[in-house]
């Protein structure tokens, strides 16, 4: 139970209830009829459950969007985002203005179609593909009771809310998130489902017949159903689901378009304008006789002391934080640090420069593994993780143990099966903040958490994805599990930075590099199969940082660059060595990440990849790599799907070796001198 109570502001005590949600339906109608598109039916049926729960219930204060012990509220539903900026409106966030709400989904406003994290105060999550916000919220309220654990109720004691519709919890994500939340027992994530049996086609009947308390239920939720337009019963409902030992799912049975006489109860409320006539009779019905965009006073006074209402209670945080503060820096204020430790930073230092001695001819998922052995010491907020796979992701620090529901204390998640909610909680972990999540599964299965990292990429949220077994490499569990295009997919996603390194100095490089990334998310794509060590001593400069870099260079000039990524970069050395006894002198540049080179400077770019004929070499499709061979140059990749065979048959078999490479370089420098001699 919450130890530090709020006041609540009863609507009905000044202002009647229904006057505070017709407020947030109004504004909601006025927006979409203004932009002439957008959502009004969605805010319109959940206004009586926000206006209950933002009155009653949510811990937060405008006047600190960020204040890291608020509730978090979260709109998995995220096309109803006017119910969310008109509750920000309402309660007084700053910059969350009228003019605001006139500009909803217009150019530069603080209001676009689907409320998006970063952008506007007081979203604290970009949602909009449905089923993300209900999962990004279970990875919050795990976040919540993991620090909780460490900290105590005094500093950290909150609980996350989230309105998700039928839509959220068609999406199968949605399951993965009930499942892992369920049997974490996350009783402080509680969900208001928008019960109102509509979704864009028409009635959920047409598609979904599912008995979703009997579903909550079975994965350890309590689970109840009310009518969400009784501001009695939502408020029993939540104050039950507050005290409850589980996480909680209220059906709220609400009417979508509320108010609306014609439209009201129907997939035609859903994601349009209402229109200037049904606008009107919307009015007449509701008694609401104001302009559009019109609040009376007593109605926004109501909402503005309703936000002022958490300010005591942050203040009294913020002393209690101080008193931990004597030494100028306490454990949890580390922990909230984005920044990197000092510690870290040494420790990073000496295990790469142990590498770099030591050279060892290992795995780079095992290479991972030793710098998450290294740094999880020196790192006390560094949240590991696997899909079900540590044995092969090589993830979990020796020192670490895992979270369990009867002991948050633990510091690495078994998520279980689960890649895309894995990925979405991660989200949620970042979001939440106090904690740096990495999660292991394998590179293949980057397709099942795709929509959360693409979500982690746009929002600019450090998360760390380990990605193993990263190329046919992988060998006899054949084609299924031998990602071939998912590099140039990952690649394709902006803001999103992927490594691939090359051998464990590069592997200690690429994790530093995604760790110091704090508004980017990244993925290690590592090698299940050991690697020759290749780099040299090279004082304490990050080489993967610069996303590519010369390996080696002949001494008089090249004649040709070799660029490869990953297991494939010994390839290219021994190409260039077998090129090197026909007197064609070749350079090796080793690419671990295209993202960071795309920004290095022109001249540098020119400099590595150089001005003579390039092949590039990955076992991977070609994807953007003629981007860096220009005209004159070659890939050698792969085509196709892999298969089933051990590693070194593969790449003999698809022509990964260094022998085609070699052969591939004097092809492309014969035609470039024909077409020298011919121009
Ligand atoms: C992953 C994903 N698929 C499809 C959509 C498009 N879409 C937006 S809302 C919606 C229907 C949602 O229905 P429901 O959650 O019941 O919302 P309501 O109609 O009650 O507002 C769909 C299919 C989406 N936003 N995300």
């Amino acid at each position: 139970m919450s130890v530090h109570a709020l006041p609540s502001v009863n609507a009905s005590a000044d202002v009647a209830h229904a006057s505070m949600a017709n407020a947030i339906r109004f504004l909601a109608i006025d927006a979409v009829e203004k932009a002439k598109s957008g959502h009004p039916g969605m805010p319109m049926g959940m206004a009586d459950v926000a206006t209950v729960l933002f009155s009653r219930f949510l811990k937060f204060d405008p006047s600190d969007p960020a204040w890291p012990d608020r509730d978090r509220f979260v709109l998995s539903a995220g096309h109803g985002s006017m119910l969310l900026y008109a509750l920000l409106y309402l309660t007084g966030y700053e910059g969350l203005t009228l003019d605001q709400l006139r500009a909803f989904r217009q150019w530069g406003s603080k209001t676009p179609g689907h409320p998006e994290y970063g952008h506007t105060p007081g979203v604290e999550t970009t949602t909009g593909p449905l089923g993300q916000g209900i999962a990004t919220a279970a990875g919050m309220a795990l976040a919540e009771r993991l620090s909780n654990a460490r900290f105590g109720d005094d500093l950290v004691d909150h609980y996350t809310y989230v309105i998700a519709g039928d839509g959220c919890l068609m999406e199968g994500l949605s399951h993965e998130a009930i499942s892992l939340a369920g049997h974490l027992r996350l009783n402080r994530l509680i969900v208001l489902f928008d019960d109102n049996e509509i979704s864009i086609d028409g009635s959920t009947s047409l598609s979904c017949s599912d008995d979703q308390l009997a579903r909550f239920e079975a994965s350890g939720w309590s689970a109840c159903r009310i009518d969400g337009h009784d501001p009695e019963a939502i408020a029993a409902a939540i104050e039950r689901a507050r005290h409850g030992d589980r996480p909680s799912l209220i059906a709220c049975r609400t009417i979508i378009g509320f108010g609306a006489p014609n439209r009201q109860g129907s997939e035609k409320a859903h994601g349009a304008p209402l229109g200037a006539e049904e606008v009107a009779r919307t009015r007449e019905a509701l008694a609401w006789p104001y302009q559009p965009f019109e609040i009376p006073e007593p109605i926004l006074a109501q909402w503005r002391k309703i936000g002022a209402r958490g300010q005591t209670a942050r203040r009294n945080w913020i002393e209690r934080t101080r008193r931990l503060n004597i030494a100028g820096r306490s454990p949890f204020h580390d922990a909230l640090n984005r920044h990197l430790p000092g510690e870290y930073a040494a420790a990073i230092d000496q295990l790469r420069a142990r590498f770099v001695q030591e050279r060892p001819v290992i795995a780079t998922r095992q290479a991972s593994q030793l710098v998450i052995d290294t740094i999880a010491e020196a790192l006390p907020n560094l949240l590991g993780g696997s899909a079900d796979l540590t044995h092969s992701n090589l993830t979990r620090a020796k020192t670490q143990q895992p979270v369990r529901r009867e002991d948050f204390q633990g510091n690495y998640i078994h998520y279980g099966v689960r890649e895309h909610a894995m990925a979405a909680a991660m989200n949620g972990i970042a979001l939440h903040g106090g904690f740096i999540p990495y999660g292991g599964t394998f590179l293949t299965f980057a397709d099942y958490s795709r929509p959360a990292i693409r979500l982690a990429a746009l929002m600019g949220i450090r998360v760390i994805h380990v990605m193993t077994h990263d190329s046919i490499g992988l060998g006899e569990d054949g084609p299924t599990h031998q990602p071939v295009e998912h590099l140039a997919s990952l690649r394709a996603i902006p803001n999103l930075l992927v490594f691939r390194p090359a051998d464990a100095v590069e592997t200690a490089e690429a994790w530093d590099c995604a760790l110091r990334a704090e508004t980017s998310p990244s993925v290690l794509c590592l090698s299940r199969q050991a690697l020759p060590a290749f780099r040299e001593a090279t004082a304490n400069v990050n080489l993967v940082a610069y996303g590519a870099y010369v390996v080696s260079e002949p001494e008089e000039g090249r004649d040709v660059t070799l660029i490869a990524t990953g297991s494939e970069v010994a390839i290219a050395l021994r190409a260039a060595q077998q090129l090197g006894q026909d007197n064609i002198r070749a350079a090796v540049v080793s690419a671990p990440c295209f993202d960071l080179f795309r920004t290095q400077s022109r001249e540098y770019i020119t400099a590595v990849l150089g001005r003579v004929p390039r092949i590039g070499i990955e076992a991977a499709i070609e994807g953007e790599w003629m981007r860096w061979l220009g005209d004159g140059g070659e890939f050698v990749g792969m085509t196709g799907f892999g298969a089933s065979a051990p590693a070194e048959t593969l790449y003999r078999e698809f022509g990964i070796t260094a022998e085609a490479v070699a052969e591939t370089a004097r092809r492309c420098l014969t035609r470039a001198r024909m077409t020298a001699t011919h121009s």
